[in-house]
């Protein structure tokens, strides 16, 4: 008998129901953007690319694009609220200080995401809407997700624009640096109000399709000394990666807790910046005022026992107080500032990746020991 081949289609492979492109940007509401977007361009390293004012026909509001790599970040803020949209700005400021408004993701098609998440239970913001000038077409449309936080959905293929229309090129505010600082955001996490983290893990695998990675924080280690739970979902390639948290009933109040007290309910807690180079990160990072976590001595003294040898010498790991996590793909190198603004709400985390697609479960100790002396200090332990 002759060998034939199979030719019945493979069930098992679905197409991806909710194909993404990355992220698009991360949106912040602020105060003051144009002092915002210096921060970022000092200390942050990162580059003024577009801006949208009074100037170029916004009257109401002020937008600040910077970028790095592939990492965008658009500042806005209000300069005279006359439609409900300066109004939600206005009032998101009062009540959560600074703080992200919207995890863009880019996608391939905006409408057929926007239709398959409202089939799957999500709630619309905007319906899919294009804008154009003459560097093409945008198609927009926006769901919500946890406390006032939305995720546009962005199709952009072929635009060529710098990165909406209405928006003007600009050019840096001061001499970028001579070494790029990172190149692309790594994860986006939430803090969300405690017994809804599996909720939001369900809404992202309903609404996107997002499965979840193999990395959470269980019951054990909440109560044992991290005073959270953690699940992440990420998409089919892993280009948007989410993690979620929730306080835990521990033996201290819960750093989320403190999070959502200060923020005024469930948001963006950290932006994970990624790099290749996270010691010359870290150094100018420093060197331009950028406040990280301490680190303790001892992290170091045993590190080698178990962390193997990586990429930079423990002493300048210990000097720079990175951390390190191995599993068995490989490892990675991570630090955390402390929160950017005076409510201890948003911060970031720089991280380089050799292999290990983890989010640094063991370091989940030193890190949450490290984030309590910095509550104790605020009087919020
Ligand atoms: O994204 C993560 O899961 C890691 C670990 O409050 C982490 O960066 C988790 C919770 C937290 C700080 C860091
Ligand atoms: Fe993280």
């Amino acid at each position: 008998m002759t060998e034939t081949l199979d030719h019945t289609p493979d069930t098992t492979r679905q197409a991806d129901p909710f194909p993404v492109k990355g992220m698009d940007a991360v949106v912040f509401a602020v105060g003051n953007a144009k002092q915002a977007a210096h921060y970022y361009s000092t200390a942050f390293g990162m580059q003024l690319v577009a801006y949208s004012g009074p100037e170029n026909g916004s009257r109401e509001t002020a937008s600040y694009v910077l970028k790095n790599g592939s990492a965008r970040f658009v500042f806005t803020s209000v300069i005279k609220a006359s439609t409900d949209w300066g109004r939600f700005l206005e009032a998101h400021v009062a009540e959560h200080g600074d703080g992200v408004i919207d995890l863009a993701i880019e996608v391939p098609d905006a409408r057929a995401a926007y239709a398959y998440a409202i089939e799957h239970g999500a709630r619309g913001i905007d319906e899919p809407y294009e804008t154009k000038d003459e560097h093409g077409t945008v198609v927009r449309a926006a769901i919500a997700t946890y406390g006032k936080t939305r995720h546009t959905l962005v199709e952009r293929t072929g635009y060529d624009g710098v990165y909406l229309p209405g928006f003007a090129a600009a050019d840096p505010m001061v001499e970028p640096p001579a070494k790029r600082t990172f190149q692309a955001i790594d994860h986006c996490v939430g803090n969300v109000e405690l017994g809804k983290m599996n909720e939001w893990v369900a809404f992202y695998n309903k609404v996107m399709g997002f499965t979840n990675m193999k990395e959470f924080v269980g019951d054990d280690i909440a109560t044992e000394y991290s005073a959270l739970m953690s699940k992440v979902v990420a998409d089919g390639t892993l280009k948007v990666k989410f993690p979620i948290n929730e306080p835990a009933i521990a033996k201290k109040k819960s750093q989320i807790d403190e999070y959502l007290e200060f923020y005024g309910g469930a948001g963006v807690q950290h932006i994970a910046l990624a790099t290749n180079d996270i010691v010359a990160t870290v150094r100018s990072m420093r060197a331009n005022g950028v406040q990280f976590l301490d680190t303790p001595d001892s992290y170091y003294d045993t590190l080698g026992e178990w962390a193997g040898e990586t990429r930079v010498p423990v002493e300048t790991l210990r000097e720079l107080k990175i951390l390190v996590d191995r599993d068995e793909d490989g490892y990675l190198l991570q630090i955390f500032t402390k929160p950017v603004q005076d409510r201890p709400t948003v911060f970031f985390e720089m991280i380089e990746r050799h292999g290990s697609m983890g989010f640094g479960k063991g370091n989940f100790k030193a890190l949450f020991e490290a984030i309590e002396r910095e509550q104790e200090k605020r009087g919020n332990l």
